[in-house]
């Protein structure tokens, strides 16, 4: 067994054990190293030395994305430039949001939890690995190029694009697990499809691991079943490392948080107090171990719940379950809260319809109106009026006994929904 097989089943007062010296280190090294965290701390009058136990670790205060973009580029690095060797950003929607820097020792472990996901489906020298996350700045390339390299897997830099030639290249070099967004895996089935190939049949993939964004249950059996393998999703975010958090176990139930290297909570958004296991509410994230850009209490803004009990795959890490959405991105549609991939479950309980949607939001009269446009699964004969205006009524009625909300459904043209080759954008917001 190898040392990371181990600490997956450590007892889990060991983990936390684990956890408690690294945080205590790391809480330290924040506060003797980074100004802003000086600061931070001593104007919350929160003691670093003091920490006696995790549950310590809730006096201490929050950080949210704003810190980062506030001591952009290099603020809140805690070792010096001659120690770092590589950076990653995240774009936020205005410009450069957030930058993280890596260690040699900090590439490491990066490489090693997202092994993990791959060990998890049982991966390792045999498997061909086909990363087709973008690489460069966006930590999804990079990540799972890491893992497949420390799972011992033969590993495709693809990066994403250029769909036809991923095509080619799954099938001409046997890939065996699939790394990218779970929409780009699907516009790589669908655009396989259409050039009259069966990936079920033509492709060998066994496993994917796939996130980056959030994705329904049904959308993930659609997947497994047009790509014939086993999907499991992977969190992760460039504030903390990239992906690699936590990632899905063959069980499908929850992803394991990779706890030897991320102390998580689940706060309520709006009053900050920490949560039993087992409740809804916003992830926060400490570092146990990083060295370059380390985080302390970091609000995540993504919504998920700790699952209680332990998994039937033995492993001991906590998991959490499949994400719902942002707190940022849930939509407030008159009073109701409501998150893009609620929609989607509902939607996907039509088989007349595809996997490419879009949430759009405009303002009439003062009111914000919600607009569900979405493509016909091909079977769907599109041309007939009527069967269109069956089908719209059908899943507007549906959605609104679901979410309690009035959204108008509009089927749309096929392949008139933009395809992406990231992280697809499920919601445009209109209202100026
Ligand atoms: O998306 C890192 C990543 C790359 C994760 C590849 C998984 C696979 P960012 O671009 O910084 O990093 O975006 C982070 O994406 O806060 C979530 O809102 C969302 N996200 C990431 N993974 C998932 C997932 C990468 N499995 C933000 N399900 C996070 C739902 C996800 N949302």
């Amino acid at each position: 067994m190898s040392e990371t097989q181990d600490v997956l089943t450590l007892p889990h007062e060991q983990i936390q054990e684990i956890q408690l010296e690294g945080v205590k280190q790391t809480l330290i090294r924040c506060y003797e190293n980074v100004a802003f965290y000086k600061q931070l701390f001593d104007e919350a009058g929160f003691n670093p030395y003091e920490l006696t136990s995790l549950d310590d670790l809730a006096q201490a205060p929050f950080t949210t994305k704003q810190d980062l973009r506030d001591n952009y580029p290099y603020g809140l690095f805690a070792v010096p430039m001659e120690d770092i060797r590589e950076l990653h950003m995240s774009s936020g929607t205005t410009g450069v949001a957030t930058v993280g820097g890596y260690t040699e020792r900090d590439l490491e472990i990066w490489g090693d939890c997202f092994a993990r996901g791959i060990r998890y489906a049982d991966g390792g020298a045999d498997d061909v690995c086909h990363v087709c996350y973008g690489y460069g700045l966006f930590t999804g390339g990079l990540g799972a190029h890491y893992g497949g390299i420390a799972a011992g897997c033969t590993t495709i830099p693809m990066s994403a694009g250029n769909t036809e030639r991923q095509i080619r290249v799954l099938r001409e070099m046997g890939s065996t697990i699939l790394c990218c967004t779970p929409s780009y895996a699907m516009h790589i089935a669908d655009t396989a499809i259409a050039m009259g190939l069966d990936p079920a049949k033509d492709f060998t993939l066994r496993a994917g691991i796939h996130g980056a964004e959030a994705f329904s249950d049904n959308f993930r059996a659609e997947l497994e079943r047009k790509l014939n393998y086993k999907v499991l999703d992977v969190y992760g975010l460039t504030e903390t490392m990239g992906p690699g958090v936590a990632i899905e176990c063959w069980e499908q139930n929850g992803l394991h948080v990779a706890e030897d290297h991320f102390f998580v909570e689940i706060i309520d958004p709006d009053t900050g107090e920490r949560l039993p296991d087992g409740e809804w509410g916003e992830l926060v994230i400490t570092t146990v171990d990083r060295e370059a850009t380390p985080v302390v209490r970091y609000r995540t803004r993504d919504i998920t719940r700790i699952i209680p009990g332990e998994c039937a795959c033995g492993r001991t890490h906590k998991r959490i379950d499949r994400l719902h959405g942002r707190t940022d991105d849930m939509l407030i549609i008159r009073g109701v809260n409501v998150f893009p991939s609620q929609i989607e479950d509902v939607m996907k309980t039509f088989p007349e319809v595809s996997s490419w949607y879009q949430v759009e939001l405009t303002r009439k009269d003062h009111l914000d109106m919600v607009t569900l446009k979405v493509e016909p699964d091909p079977s769907f004969s599109f041309d007939e009026v009527r069967a269109v205006e069956k089908l719209q009524s059908a899943i507007s009625g549906r959605l609104k006994s679901a979410l309690s909300v009035g959204i108008r459904v509009r089927i749309v043209a096929p392949n008139s929904i933009p395809r992406s080759e990231g992280k697809a954008k499920r919601v445009v917001d209109l209202r100026g």
